[in-house]
């Protein structure tokens, strides 16, 4: 059994949101605690959210010691240390900026923020802070899936050589139905971009933390199919996830549906992108594939206990992709779950992403992904933004 009388704490954690988001992070500082030896203890300790009786249905059912409608008072509680912020993109900012200045550590939801000019305004914020040993991170969760930390580590380790192609897709379907409703990630004000900033926010992040290589420039284009849904009537029951019901009235999205560009890193690689909601079957399929010059690498989120490597310093007949199971003890995260082949889900990334949080603090230190590395992806879905906006031409980063 871990020894947990060394672990200081326990810190009072606030989380902002309770919809999907907010579930899934709830279920991750419900385990934290749990899972081998915790750098610190946490507290759940309250819930916030807009509306007083579904907030407070959803802390007691999100397993929080109580609930609020107001963030600001929340920041004024010396019992909470650290603030986790689920909500819609156009409140990131001014809810992670007051908790930092407020003293609190904050994790953030991805991309971080609407405007470049808001995550600059974070990424301030967030360096004044560490100043007073106040930590922050982007929650770019899937950087926490095994099998991607492998890859990371594959390719440090000069696995594949230098680094030539990445080809990173984010597929999924859940609004092909033109009567899905307009929900806020369907809107610009609140969402900032649509897949792009969604999804392809991930698969920017997944290709610079895989590759080292820093995205120097982009040319892009974006794709809205579906011009008017109906508003949406209500907001989606925890447990639907994306989904929610729909109005008889209509509005315009404001986002793109769909993003395709190509990039090159500042290490020589070629990367192309797509990030999509309207890839008929695909639910959830965030893939990398990864080229140098001595192997390869594959990745699917929707098979994500495997990782697929080919070592072209082999002679030909023992080459070609072979599987890894990403599920030793050995891998990156494994150590402290099951046995070998006893695989890992989607909520897993999201109780690793805590545990290095939480490790950073204790240890007084900057965790990764930062704020500054969260405002850098969102100049490359900007620059991608002016690159469709001007006919496509390359834009710097
Ligand atoms: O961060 C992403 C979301 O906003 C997720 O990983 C998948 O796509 C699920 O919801 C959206």
């Amino acid at each position: 059994m871990p020894d947990r009388s060394e672990t200081p704490g326990p810190l009072g954690v606030a989380l902002v949101g309770h919809s999907f988001m907010g579930a899934v992070h709830s279920h991750a500082w419900r385990t934290v605690d749990h899972v081998g030896t915790p750098a610190v203890r946490t507290r759940r300790a309250v819930l916030v959210g807009r509306d007083a009786q579904r907030t407070a249905e959803a802390a007691q059912q999100l397993g929080w010691e109580g609930s609020s409608t107001d963030w600001r008072e929340v920041l004024e509680r010396d019992d909470v240390h650290v603030v986790d912020v689920c909500t819609p993109g156009d409140s990131h900012a001014e809810i992670a900026v007051a908790a930092l200045r407020a003293g609190k550590h904050v994790l953030c939801e991805k991309p971080l923020a609407t405007t470049v000019e808001e995550a600059e305004e974070m990424a301030a914020a967030a360096a004044e802070a560490a100043r007073r040993g106040v930590r922050s991170m982007v929650a770019f969760n899937y950087r926490r899936v095994p099998a991607l930390a492998l890859a990371r580590e594959l390719v440090a380790a000069g696995r594949l050589g230098d680094v030539r192609h990445v080809r990173a897709v984010y597929l999924q379907d859940w609004i092909v139905d033109p009567e899905f409703p307009l929900t806020w990630r369907l809107r610009k004000e609140t969402a900032g971009a649509g897949a792009l900033g969604d999804i392809g926010s991930h698969i920017v992040d997944a290709a610079q933390f895989v590759t080292g290589q820093v995205i120097q420039g982009v040319t892009g284009v974006l794709e809205t199919f579906v011009k008017q849904r109906p508003l949406e009537a209500g907001p989606a029951g925890r447990g639907t996830g994306l989904g929610a019901s729909a109005s008889t009235e209509y509005g315009e999205v404001t986002v793109d549906d769909a993003a395709a560009f190509i990039a090159r890193g500042d290490g020589g690689a070629l990367m192309t992108f797509e990030a999509t909601r309207f890839a008929t079957g695909r639910k959830n399929a965030m893939r990398l594939e990864v080229n140098g010059s001595k192997g390869s690498l594959a990745f699917d989120f929707e098979s994500m206990n495997e990782l697929s490597f080919h070592d072209a310093t082999l002679p030909d007949a023992e080459g070609g992709f072979r599987r890894i199971l990403a599920t030793e003890p050995t891998h990156p995260h494994v150590g402290n779950w099951w046995p070998p082949g006893h695989g890992l889900g989607y909520d897993h990334a999201f109780v690793h992403e805590l545990q290095d949080f939480l490790t950073a603090v204790a240890e007084g230190r900057d965790p990764a992904p930062s704020f500054a590395d969260g405002l850098q992806v969102q100049r490359v879905l900007a620059a991608v933004e002016r690159s469709a906006a001007n006919g496509s031409t390359h834009t710097p980063v």
